[in-house]
């Protein structure tokens, strides 16, 4: 039976609140923030002084593009805990994610966030069809990655019969499939593959297998990966979007029924898109970075911060009732942000390694490439050691301080790519059409 749109939502009242109340209420919610940035957070009441601005300058959600930008970067300078707005006792919750360095960068939840996480997960898992009562495969990292806890906070919400099997483990995962029995999963695209695969090699055809819908994100996919994972799983999948920074997964999803974009739950998170090279606001429709206000976040509020994702606003009407705007998939990065298997990587944090090593030379070169399903990161460092004890050093070193596996080769010095005056291309891509 088809359902009626306010069946399709698990809070119509918020998921379909009119246009007009929509805005009055991102006002008055955006207000609150700045004016609680302002009275809490020394790195923000001394920047707004910087520019000149006050809490009373933002009088329409158009003002808000005279306020900073907030990065990654900032996040990092005031680590781990100069961005709360609450006492530190008050946390519940610590998660982090990589930093462009060393560092993780952190973020705080007091009880209010950890409430408005479960909601908008519990949004998100409805509109990609999980329904209370409904076995859930969470097979996203549980620990300091948000993944894992922020999927089962909101799954508890909805009432889902939580799995918490976590990442890894595929031959465990596949018998947990076959004898648990879930309808949904949740996972990387990329993981969904190899399960899918692993399943297959048991003997398992996609239509024997319990699962229907699969929701996927954390790392960038496409329509093409989409086909794949449906047909090889046997599921329904849509795109989760999210970030630890604003509030882990769940800062959008898409709807299963029409799989055109992700619904940014707009009265917690305000977005903009800005052009890359000058920060200035782009219409709907254009795409440029997506930026994120985080509305309700009462330990760590971020205002406008730099994702880096590239994408764009979708506010065409839509058949599900929902009032919030869509966001696209992600086309890229601004910056040199490497995904690998689910696991944030910056170049920088691979150098910060092999700096660290003394016996290497500082000259590398990343190359991407997919074996099977799985992509491989390959570090090659020019060493005039060709020593096999020292590359298995930078292995465990980048595992232990970054937290992926990597290939590493020791090459000749002189032979990997030098700057020619320009900015250095330190990554390779082969990996291909995704
Ligand atoms: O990856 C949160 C998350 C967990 C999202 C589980 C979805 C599912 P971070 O570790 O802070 O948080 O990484 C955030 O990952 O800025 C994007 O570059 C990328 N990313 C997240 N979701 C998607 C997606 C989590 N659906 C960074 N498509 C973001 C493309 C994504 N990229």
């Amino acid at each position: 039976m088809l359902e009626t749109p306010v069946q399709s939502m698990f809070n119509p009242h918020a998921e379909a609140m009119p246009i007009e109340q929509l805005r009055a209420h991102q006002l008055a919610r955006l207000q609150e923030t700045v004016a609680r940035l302002n009275e809490r957070v020394p790195m923000y009441r001394e920047r707004f002084a910087q520019t000149g601005l006050t809490p009373n300058d933002l009088r329409s959600l158009d003002d808000l593009s005279r306020f900073p930008f907030t990065r990654k970067s900032d996040l990092r300078d005031n680590y781990p805990f100069g961005l709360l707005s609450v006492p530190q006792r008050e946390l519940r919750r610590v998660h982090a994610s990589s930093g462009t360095t060393g560092k993780p960068t952190v973020v705080g939840y007091d009880q209010s966030d950890l409430d408005v996480f479960a909601e908008v997960v519990a949004r998100s898992l409805y509109a990609a069809g999980a329904r209370p009562g409904m076995m859930f495969h969470n097979a996203y990292g549980y620990g300091l990655f948000t993944g894992g806890l922020g999927l089962h906070g909101g799954a508890e919400r909805l009432g889902l019969s939580t799995i918490p099997v976590s990442g890894g483990g595929t031959e465990r995962q596949v018998v947990i499939i076959q004898d648990f029995q879930p309808e949904i999963i949740a996972c990387t695209p990329s993981y969904a593959l190899v399960l899918a695969e692993a399943l297959h090699r048991q003997g398992y055809r996609p239509e024997d297998n319990s699962l229907k819908y699969a929701i996927l994100g954390a790392e960038p996919w496409s329509e093409k990966m989409r086909r794949d994972v449906e047909a090889k799983l046997g599921v329904k999948a849509t795109n989760i979007y999210g970030l630890s920074e604003i509030m882990g997964p769940g800062v959008s999803n898409e709807d299963v029924t029409e799989q055109a974009g992700s619904y940014l739950w707009e009265d917690h998170f305000y977005p903009e898109i800005v052009d890359p090279d000058t920060g200035e606001n782009v219409p709907d429709g254009e795409y440029g970075v997506l930026v994120l206000t985080s509305m309700t976040r009462t330990a760590m509020p971020i205002l406008r911060y730099w994702t880096g994702d590239i994408t764009r606003l979708i506010a065409e009407p839509n058949a599900t009732g929902r009032t919030a705007r869509r966001m696209d998939m992600i086309r890229g990065r601004s910056d040199d942000l490497i995904i690998l298997r689910g696991v944030n990587v910056y170049p920088s944090q691979l150098e910060a390694v092999l700096l660290h090593m003394g016996e290497v030379s500082p000259h590398y070169h990343i190359y991407l490439s997919r074996t099977g399903l799985m992509d491989e990161l390959t570090l090659k460092v020019e060493s005039g050691a060709q020593d096999p004890a020292l590359r298995a050093e930078i292995v465990r070193l980048v595992k232990t301080n970054v937290g992926v596996t990597i290939e590493c080769e020791l090459c000749e010095p002189g032979s990997l790519p030098r700057s020619e005056g320009g900015k250095l291309k330190r990554v390779t891509d082969l990996r291909g059409d995704r």
